[in-house]
């Protein structure tokens, strides 16, 4: 490191030498976590309003997730699924009962858990259903965004997902989301297995559907006898006001798929919830991974759950939310660089209409400079998803810095 480099710039520089060129960050080393707080390795301090994409949901480096990380990592970390451990059974039955299934399929990311939903829907279309075999369909809302693998990409309409890296998985079928009329033309088809959707579409920029659009899939993939997958691996974990986005609308999915804040953004733990009809079509040795339901994930989960319930993380969310929008509506009719303002509990996001050259990436890095971390989705959207555990006190310190970045760029 030469002495005019500072330590953020020389780390900078490996990254750039010797990782992948897979990312673009914002120019900001991180070093630590407490809470809604992160410090880079200057020492500067920041709101982060991106939480890990909503995987932080419980606050940076939470106590009691931390700690029962610890205790769990001197017992037993992993031993594979060859054996049982006393600690996956436990949490398997503390989870179904949380959310009122019959069965949890343990994973890892959440790509991986969408992975499992689609392979059980399959399962199912061919042994319950009666789907000829390879004949099963899976019909998906366009703006989707459920991972990277080639399984997931397949199903997306976003050139940057997908382009290069085709051939593409057969079976899938995609409709406009918030459309049930075009939902219920795809999926009246007697070969279709699963409709998989966002309650939010979290990547294509925090796409609110309208009130009663989830019962409608609700409704709409009970009659056509399809499996309702919902993916709330973003919005799910008291992100959108409620446990479960679905629980807006008082909706059962069939098929439950969590991840990120499942482990209050300690390490990669997913889970695909279901009922005893559909989790047993796949049989002993047809699905797994080596670390899915390992015995640290397992005590960490659980921890990560019980916090979200003891600190009503939910309730602080929805009324947060109301006073975030409420302040950025009032922004937007104070300036014509803000377009659209959108979002539940806090999961929010707004748009940003390009000024003097000046677009929604400037607007993060002048946030940066001011103490606050968020990052643009596509091109002109700015999604604002700080830890549930936020105090009103420092959600208008947040907003404070928010209205005053915007306004310099009037
Ligand atoms: C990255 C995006 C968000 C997700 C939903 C499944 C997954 C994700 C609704 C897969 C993951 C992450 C991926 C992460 C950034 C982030 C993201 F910008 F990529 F699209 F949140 F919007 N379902 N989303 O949002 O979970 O396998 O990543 O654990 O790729 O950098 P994963």
């Amino acid at each position: 490191m030469t002495e005019t480099m500072t330590k953020s710039a020389e780390l900078i520089g490996l990254e750039e030498n010797f990782g992948a060129h897979n990312y673009h960050p914002i120019p900001v080393v991180l070093d630590k976590g407490e809470g809604v707080y992160v410090w880079d390795v200057e020492g500067k301090k920041y709101f982060d309003f991106l939480s890990a994409y909503s995987a932080v949901n419980q606050g940076h480096c939470h106590p009691r997730i931390i700690k029962a990380l610890t205790t769990q990592a001197q017992k037993l970390t992993l031993c594979s699924r060859a054996f049982y451990n006393s600690q996956l059974g436990e949490y398997e039955k503390f989870i179904t009962d949380f959310f009122g299934y019959d069965k949890v399929l343990p994973m890892n990311t959440g790509v991986e858990g969408g992975e499992t939903a689609v392979k059980l829907a399959r399962r199912w279309a061919y042994d319950v259903k009666g789907v000829k075999e390879n004949q099963a369909k899976i019909v998906f809302a366009k703006g989707n965004f459920w991972g990277r693998t080639l399984a997931a990409i397949s199903s997306s309409n976003d050139p940057s997902s997908f382009k290069g890296f085709g051939p593409f998985m057969p079976g899938y079928e995609l409709v406009d989301y918030n459309d049930l009329t075009a939902l219920e033309n795809a999926i009246k088809d007697p070969n279709t297995a699963a409709f998989m959707v966002e309650p939010i579409q979290g990547e294509a920029g925090v796409i609110v559907p309208t009130e009663g659009y989830l019962k409608g899939v609700r409704n709409l993939c009970t009659k056509y006898n399809v499996l309702f997958i919902a993916d709330e691996v973003q919005t799910g974990l008291a992100r959108t006001g409620k446990m479960l986005a679905c629980d807006h609308e008082g909706v059962k999915p069939d098929i439950l798929v969590l991840g990120k804040a499942l482990s209050g953004g300690i390490l990669p733990v997913s889970a695909v919830l279901a009922s005893n009809e559909i989790m047993l079509t796949i049989k002993p040795g047809e699905h797994g991974s080596t670390y899915g339901g390992n015995p640290l994930a397992c005590a960490v989960a659980m921890e990560a759950l019980k916090v979200l319930k003891d600190e009503k993380l939910a309730e602080n969310a929805e009324a947060l939310g109301v006073i975030f929008r409420e302040e950025m509506i009032k922004l937007q009719n104070s300036t014509d660089i803000v377009t659209a303002v959108r979002g539940k509990g806090l999961f929010n996001a707004i748009v940003i209409k390009e000024k003097n050259g000046k677009t929604a990436w400037d607007v993060c890095l002048k946030f940066a400079e001011e103490g606050l971390l968020a990052k643009p989705t596509h091109g002109d959207t700015i999604r604002f998803a700080p830890p549930l555990v936020i105090t009103k006190d420092q959600l208008l310190e947040g907003i404070d810095i928010i209205k005053n970045v915007i306004l310099s760029f009037d």
